[in-house]
């Protein structure tokens, strides 16, 4: 047994972070044989919707004629007036600068263009490898839509090779959009009547089926708006109990949710005009408990509902809490979260992923959380060093690791990929 002495814990901690290598469970990337669908150099850095919502506080410019411009426009004007004009103090905006750094970039003179040239010596490929080094994250889970044409594209024709991103079957259009994805599913030769009749049911059941086959998906997916209820009079209640739970069963795969954001609230704003209300975790408790046999995989958007997030988790073992998520991503909030998570569940969830649109945010988003991560890790192993436990360096070792993807795999049911 290596024994950590008090004073070596925050080495220690730091040490055992670094090493372990991400699951990154939840992020919007994907490999490079998704073509335009993967974002990723500074220009895409610098536009990341979190920011375009930003860069809105600071001028009068009309929504529409932001996004008529072109890329490099925009990601010249965001510069100028979140960077140049504003010292960048949000997460976002800090965001942006550890990962220059961390690439080997001086951020100090200020030169975007230096940026940019840096980034055109890549391609795709050699800047997917230098961000995976960088970051530490060892496997990404991608958000994978059937509803996307340039994504159905790439699955239909064989799919992709590259190991390092694994798939998650996303289903918002046909749980929050039955009445216009029931064309689609017709068109792609499934059965279904807009009514969930008998056949219907079983069309859809099939449809789930063959692409979370056809993908691999290692769990489903979907967002929920505050107002989301199980069981009740709806399309999306019954697709889920009739649908969704049984083909999670059937497959073993867990069903995914992420709870909590009202859309659109300025449709303006595009992916940016998102926001948060509170919810209820009593949809939760019932399918925990109804369905015990299937796995739920749940992150909540507001603040206000973490406590009892934590305290469900508590009360049934088919539900693992992860990640936080999107306005949940700001270091004094994961601190918050992740010390009341452990006070409440000792080592048993996921505390963060990154939901990274831009290959690069692998770099900040996992660093930053690393960083607050390890605060609370060292307080807490300090609590227990008082009570004259000692802390080994390989059982060290071992939680990190849980923590930073074993836990999901051993989840999942799954050996780490
Ligand atoms: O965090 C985000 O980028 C959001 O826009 C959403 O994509 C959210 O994470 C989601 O997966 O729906
Ligand atoms: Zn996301």
């Amino acid at each position: 047994m290596a024994l950590v002495k008090r004073e070596q814990l925050p080495q220690a901690v730091e040490g055992a972070l670094a090493a372990a290598p991400v699951t990154d469970l939840h992020t919007h990337i994907y490999s490079a044989a998704f073509g335009d669908l993967l974002l990723w150099g500074v220009d895409e850095l610098i536009t990341y919707h979190y920011l375009i919502a930003e860069n809105f506080r600071y001028t009068g410019m009309p929504f529409a004629q932001y996004f008529r411009l072109g890329k490099k426009e925009q990601a010249e004007l965001i510069w100028q007036n979140l960077f140049l004009d504003n010292s960048p103090l949000s997460e976002a905006q800090r965001g942006v600068l550890t990962t220059l750094k961390r690439l080997g970039l001086d951020v100090a003179p200020r030169n975007f263009a230096a940026f940019r040239e840096f980034c055109s010596s890549f391609t795709a490929g050699q800047y997917i490898d230098k961000i995976f080094a960088t970051s530490g994250v060892k496997t990404v889970i991608m958000t994978n839509d059937p509803f996307d044409a340039r994504e159905r594209a790439v699955w239909l024709a064989g799919g992709h090779g590259d190991k390092r991103f694994q798939a998650a079957l996303r289903i918002d259009p046909l749980l929050n959009g039955y009445d216009q994805s029931y064309l689609l599913l017709r068109e792609w030769g499934y059965a279904v009547e807009k009514r969930l009749d008998a056949k219907t049911v079983e069309e859809i059941k099939r449809f789930l089926r063959e692409w979370a086959q056809r993908m691999k998906a290692l769990y489903m997916a979907v967002s929920l708006p505050p107002t989301f209820a199980v069981p009740e009079d709806s399309t999306r209640s019954r697709l889920i109990e009739e649908c969704v739970l049984p083909v999670a069963c059937e497959l073993d795969i867990p069903f995914a949710m992420m709870i909590g954001v009202n859309k659109r609230v300025n449709d303006k704003l595009g992916d940016a005009g998102d926001s948060v209300g509170k919810s209820s975790v009593r949809p939760l408790e019932y399918m925990c408990e109804k369905y015990p046999e299937n796995k739920f995989l749940v992150t909540m958007l507001a603040r206000e509902n973490q406590h009892e997030l934590a305290v469900t988790a508590r009360k049934f073992r088919n539900l693992l809490v992860f990640g936080c998520w999107w306005f949940m991503n700001n270091p004094s909030l994961v601190e918050e979260i992740t010390r009341m998570r452990l006070e409440l569940l000792g080592l048993s969830f996921v505390p963060q992923h990154s939901d990274a649109r831009i290959l690069d945010q692998l770099v900040y988003k996992w660093e930053h959380s690393r960083r607050t991560i390890g605060k609370v890790l060292v307080d807490k192993y300090s609590d227990l060093m008082a009570t004259g436990w000692t802390v080994d360096e390989a059982e060290l070792g071992r939680d990190i690791a849980g923590l930073m993807g074993d836990n999901f795999w051993k989840f999942v049911g799954k050996k780490p990929l």
